[in-house]
C-alpha cells in the first residue's frame, strides 16, 4: 500500500521552520570541479577472492571532486535518468541525501528525472517508483524519517533477482542508481555495479553510508549518517532519566541502546551523559566475559553506590550485548542452525541437539530471552537482537545476585530496576545540523559521481571537523573495503562492521573516566537537539575524537 504523501500544513513550527533552510554545500561543488582518478585500489582483505567476484570493478581508484577551471566541468547539456533506493533501517537525514541528489540533478544536468523506488531494494526488483519532483519532495526537506519512499530489507542476491533488477535498469533506460544503505546493503550496491558493468549495461551504481549505527566508516568515510542525530535524542533522553533517577532516589534505570552490533551508540551516549555504568560489548568479547561477569560488576557498582548513600543510578547496555558474549554466541550460532533446519517442538525435543553447556545457559535464562532468542532470523540471517530485552534479562539477574548477597548479610538495600529501551525513537527525528547537512552533500556528490560516469563507488565527504564550506568530496571504491566470509561453502564479499576499537580515542576517553561516573554522579542532560544557536554545530563526540585522533 503507497503510504500518503506528507503534508506540510500539519507542520509544528519546528519542522516548518526546517523546511525552508538554505543547506551549505562544501565550496568544491558550488562551482566547477572536476573528478580526478588516485591510485588503483585493493581490498580490506582476500584480494585474491574479492578479484575473483569482482573481476570487472576490482582495483579501480577512489577519486576526489577537485575544483577545476569551467573547461574541465563535467557538461551540463546530459540529463541523466536516476533511480534512487533506501535499504535497511531508517536514519535521520535520508530525505536530504535525495534532495541533495535531486538538487544536484536540477542543477548540474538539465532535463534530468530521478526516479525513487519504493520499499527498498523490492521496489528495484518490482520496478515499483515514483518520479521524484519539486514539490513531491518540498515537504521532506530536513526532516525526517524514510516515508518520502520508504525503505525495506530484501536483499537483490539470487540470479532472478539480479535479472529483475536489470530489466528494471532497461525499461527505465537507468543512467544510474545510487543505494542508501549500510554495510550489506552498499555491498549489494557493489554486486548491482558489477553485474551491471558486466552485462554492458550503462547504468552505474554509487553508495551511500547509512546507518544510526554508526558502524559503516572507514578512514575516507568518516561516519555514517543518522548516527549524528540518534545519539542526540539518546542522549537527551538518558539525561533525563539520570535526573528521574536524582530526584526519585530509589531507580536503577537500566537503558537498552540500539545498535545491532556494534556498542558505538552506546559509547557516545556515554560521553555526552556521563551514566554510573556502561556496558561496551567489544570489551566484553575482549575480555571474554561471561554473563555472570557482567552481572557481577554492575552489582558490584550498585552495592559500592550503596555504601555512599547512593541507591539510584544509570546503566547503559548496547542492543548488541548479548551477541558478544563467548557463550551466548555459541548458543545463538547453535540455534541459528537448528531454526534452520529443525522444527521448534513445544516438547523441546530441538533442545537435546544443542551442546551440554549451551543447554545449561538456555535453561538459565528467563523464559521471555529464551522465547526471544527463538524469534525469526531477519532476511541477512541476523538474529534480531532490537527484540531481545536484555536490560529487563539484566535486571533480573542482578536482582538474583543481590539476592544472594542479602542473605550473606553483604548488601540490605532495596534494588528496584527500570527498564527502557531507547532504539526507534531515535531513528525518525528532524535530522541535526550535522546530519542535515553531511547527507545533503553526500547527496550531491553521489549525483556528481554519477554525471561523470562512475561506478561502484561510495559517496563520500571529509574533513568533517572543519566548516562546511572546506568538506572534501569524492567516491570510494566499494570493492577497497571489502573482505570475503566463507558462508554455505562459498566466499561471499563483506564490508567488515566498524565495531568500537578498544584502543580507540573515543574507548579511551570512556575508560578514564568511567570509575569517577560509577561513583560520583556527573550526570550531564544534554537536552533536544537544538538548530540555531552554538550548540546547534556541535558534532558528536565519537567523530570528533577519532578525527583529533588522526589529526
Ligand atoms: P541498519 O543497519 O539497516 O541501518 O539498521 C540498524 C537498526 O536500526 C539497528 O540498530 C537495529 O538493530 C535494527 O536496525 C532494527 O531493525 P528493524 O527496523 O528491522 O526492526
Amino acid at each position: 500500500m503507497a503510504t500518503p504523501g506528507r503534508e506540510a500544513a500539519t507542520y509544528s513550527e519546528v519542522q516548518s521552520s526546517r523546511l525552508n533552510v538554505t543547506l551549505p554545500l562544501p565550496s568544491v561543488l558550488k562551482a566547477p570541479f572536476s573528478v580526478v582518478d588516485g591510485p588503483p585500489s585493493s581490498s580490506a582483505g582476500n584480494p585474491g577472492e574479492i578479484e575473483k567476484l569482482f573481476p570487472n570493478l576490482f582495483g579501480q581508484p577512489s577519486v576526489k571532486l577537485l575544483p577545476s577551471d569551467s573547461s574541465g566541468a563535467l557538461s551540463s547539456d546530459q540529463s541523466l535518468r536516476i533511480g534512487v533506493v533506501l535499504s535497511g533501517g531508517q536514519a535521520p537525514g535520508g530525505h536530504n541525501v535525495i534532495c541533495g541528489i535531486f538538487d544536484y540533478l536540477q542543477e548540474r544536468t538539465k532535463g534530468s528525472t530521478l526516479y525513487g523506488f519504493r520499499g527498498g531494494p523490492a521496489g528495484i526488483m518490482k520496478c515499483k517508483y515514483v518520479q521524484l519532483t519539486t514539490d513531491f519532495i518540498y515537504p521532506y526537506r530536513n526532516q525526517g524519517g524514510f516515508d518520502m519512499i520508504c525503505s525495506g530489507r530484501d536483499k537483490i542476491e539470487t540470479p532472478e533477482q539480479f535479472k529483475q533488477a536489470e530489466e528494471t535498469a532497461v525499461k527505465l533506460n537507468l543512467d544510474g542508481l545510487v543505494v542508501i544503505g549500510g554495510d550489506d546493503s552498499n555491498t549489494n550496491a557493489c554486486l548491482l555495479a558489477e553485474n551491471f558493468r558486466g552485462k554492458n549495461l550503462k547504468t552505474r551504481v554509487i553508495g551511500c553510508p547509512k546507518t544510526i549505527d554508526g558502524d559503516l566508516k572507514c578512514k575516507e568515510v568518516p561516519t555514517s549518517f543518522g548516527f549524528d542525530t540518534a545519539c542526540k535524542i539518546y542522549a537527551e533522553m538518558i539525561g533525563n532519566v539520570m535526573i528521574d533517577a536524582r530526584s526519585t532516589g530509589k531507580y536503577y534505570h537500566f537503558v537498552r541502546l540500539m545498535g545491532r552490533a556494534a556498542s558505538h551508540i552506546t559509547l557516545e551516549c556515554a560521553l555526552q551523559t556521563h551514566p554510573n555504568i556502561t556496558i561496551i560489548g567489544e570489551e566484553v568479547a575482549a575480555k571474554k566475559q561471561t554473563l555472570k561477569n557482567v552481572t557481577d560488576y554492575i552489582t558490584d557498582v550498585i552495592c559500592k553506590r550503596a555504601e555512599l548513600g547512593f541507591n539510584y543510578g544509570v546503566i547503559l547496555i548496547p542492543e548488541g550485548l548479548i551477541d558478544f558474549i563467548p557463550e551466548v554466541q555459541q548458543l545463538i550460532s547453535e540455534l541459528n542452525e537448528i531454526l534452520a533446519h529443525d522444527v521448534v517442538d513445544k516438547e523441546g525435543n530441538w533442545k537435546k541437539k544443542l551442546r551440554s553447556q549451551s543447554h545449561q545457559l538456555f535453561e538459565f535464562l528467563p523464559q521471555a530471552i529464551q522465547e526471544q532468542l527463538l524469534l525469526e532470523r531477519d532476511p541477512h540471517g541476523n538474529v534480531q537482537v532490537a527484540k531481545i530485552e536484555t536490560e529487563k534479562m539484566l535486571i533480573e539477574m542482578v536482582e538474583t545476585e543481590l539476592e544472594h548477597r542479602r542473605s550473606q548479610g553483604s548488601y540490605n538495600k532495596k534494588f528496584q530496576g527500570q527498564s527502557h529501551f531507547f532504539g526507534y525513537e531515535g531513528r525518525c527525528g528532524l535530522p541535526s545540523s550535522f546530519d542535515s547537512n553531511y547527507c545533503y552533500a553526500l547527496g550531491y556528490g553521489a549525483g556528481a559521481l554519477l554525471h561523470s560516469g562512475k561506478t561502484g563507488l561510495i559517496s563520500s565527504v571529509g574533513n568533517l571537523g572543519a566548516p562546511v564550506e572546506n568538506w572534501t568530496v569524492g567516491g570510494t571504491a566499494l570493492t577497497s573495503l571489502m573482505d570475503v566470509e566463507r558462508r554455505h561453502g562459498k566466499f561471499k564479499p563483506v564490508i567488515k562492521k566498524a565495531m568500537v576499537e578498544l584502543e580507540g580515542a573515543p574507548f579511551k576517553k570512556f575508560e578514564s573516566v568511567r570509575e569517577d561516573w560509577a561513583m560520583k554522579n556527573r550526570y550531564v542532560n544534554p537536552g533536544p537537539v537544538q538548530f540555531v544557536g552554538k550548540t546547534a554545530d556541535y558534532i558528536n563526540h565519537t567523530l570528533m575524537l577519532e578525527l583529533g585522533a588522526q589529526a
